[in-house]
């Protein structure tokens, strides 16, 4: 999970606004934030490797970041849980911008071609097509042009002391330490997002230990200003995560009429051939390539019958491992279509599925769950267990399957 906590730089944080009771004031914070850096951070960085040098250097005229959010500083009051169940179930096809999918794909095409040579050298060595790799740096930090303002020092050692999910980022200060003992980048130099993303592939510290690469050969990871080291620690990561070497991400699809579509998951994979035998076929009409028919591959149908209908292989699953979702990966591989084949949108359009809440979603979930359905946990988002879990029964309840939330469903459903 840590390694997969890569958010956009383009999110906008929401400040942190929760009054202090009368016993805390952010002065007294810091106070206790200084004592905490000496008398617990301390003791571990040293044990796992941080000189007392590098420690003072990262921490010198370093003070809280008040203004990130999910804050919980001590002494104040919590912060109001967000209203997450009351936030609306966006449709997919609001996920996918044709403007800004344009935009990257015409920069990432010019951009493919300045690096024809490193990329080439990349593909060779880890096996991923530079058009993956390209289209998720621009995705992740338009192409390394994004600004990347905060301190990952700051941010990280803040959500250390004082976030909602303190664990996560004490991890985190912990590994971005290390990497400064290294002494692959200086602290001022080591800029993250609001939410400790780190460079142009947006790695939080630990992918960075873990998959970033000197690809230039200069002795530093640097994936702050290398190109040639942040398109390697890309094409790492995914290697690293399992990545086929020669195969492709997905293919638009159709699933023809009296066919389910509660066909999908990652765990019901089989041969794409027996896929065609079904009926399924490409949507543009072209037979899926001979490497690929005796290969596994997995249904995909993000808004159910109301979208476009895909077969995935594998490596769609590995881009899931860069950002857990499959609207991100998607998104990846129609951008990396788009950028080497100079494609387009998908064919079959994103059609209104009805305005949902968050909340509608999980009490069709919870409906679903008391029948004895698995919907992966009635979180109010509808993942490929609960689109799948609806279109079963629907089937058995004599209705079309269509896999996905509706007001009317939920309705039938209560
Ligand atoms: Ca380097």
């Amino acid at each position: 999970m840590i390694r997969t906590l890569i958010l956009s730089v383009f999110c906008i944080a929401a400040a942190f606004t929760a009054q202090p009771s009368h016993a805390a004031t952010k002065a007294g914070v810091e106070a206790q934030f200084r004592q905490w850096l000496d008398a617990d951070l301390w003791p571990e960085a040293s044990r796992s490797g941080v000189s007392r040098a590098v420690f003072d250097r990262a921490f010198s005229g370093i003070s809280l970041d008040w203004d990130l959010p999910d804050l919980a500083p001590p002494g104040f009051p919590k912060p109001k849980e967000r209203a997450q169940s009351q936030a609306e179930f966006r449709s997919p096809g609001a996920y996918f911008s044709e403007k800004s999918l344009q935009g990257l794909a015409a920069s990432g095409r010019s951009l493919m071609k300045q690096h024809a040579g490193t990329l080439a050298r990349i593909e060779q060595r880890y096996g991923v097509p530079a058009s993956i790799i390209v289209a998720i740096w621009g995705r992740e930090s338009g192409f390394g042009r994004a600004r990347i303002p905060h301190s990952a020092v700051r941010v990280l050692v803040t959500k250390a002391f004082m976030s909602t999910r303190t664990d996560l980022f004490r991890r985190e200060i912990l590994a971005a330490l290390k990497i400064l003992e290294r002494g692959d980048i200086p602290a001022s130099a080591m800029k993250s997002s609001w939410a400790g993303a780190m460079g142009q592939p947006q790695f939080l510290p630990s992918s960075y230990l873990d998959h970033a690469v000197d690809f230039d050969g200069d002795g530093k990871r640097d994936i702050w200003n290398s190109v040639p080291d942040s398109l390697a620690a890309i094409a790492n990561y995914l290697a690293q995560s399992g990545w086929v070497r020669g195969r492709d991400w997905g293919f638009e699809a159709v699933i023809p009429q009296g066919v389910t579509c509660a066909l999908e998951g990652p765990d019901r994979a089989r041969p794409i051939a027996a896929l065609t035998d079904m009926g399924i076929i490409r949507i543009s009409g072209r037979p899926f390539p001979d490497h690929e028919r005796s290969a596994p591959g997995m249904v995909l149908v993000p808004a159910g019958t109301f979208g476009p209908e895909f077969v995935v292989t594998p490596n769609f699953y590995v881009i899931k491992e860069y950002n857990n979702s499959d609207l991100y990966a998607l998104f990846i591989g129609n951008l990396a279509d788009r950028i080497a084949h100079g494609g387009g949108a998908f064919v079959t359009p994103w059609r209104s599925t009805g305005s949902m809440l968050r909340s509608d979603i999980a009490r069709l979930q919870s409906s679903l769950e008391s029948q004895g359905y698995d919907v992966g946990g009635a979180d109010g988002l509808p993942g490929y267990k609960t689109r799948r879990s609806i279109g079963e029964w629907q089937g058995k309840n004599g209705e079309t399957p269509t896999c996905f939330p509706t007001p009317a469903l939920l309705k039938s459903l209560r």
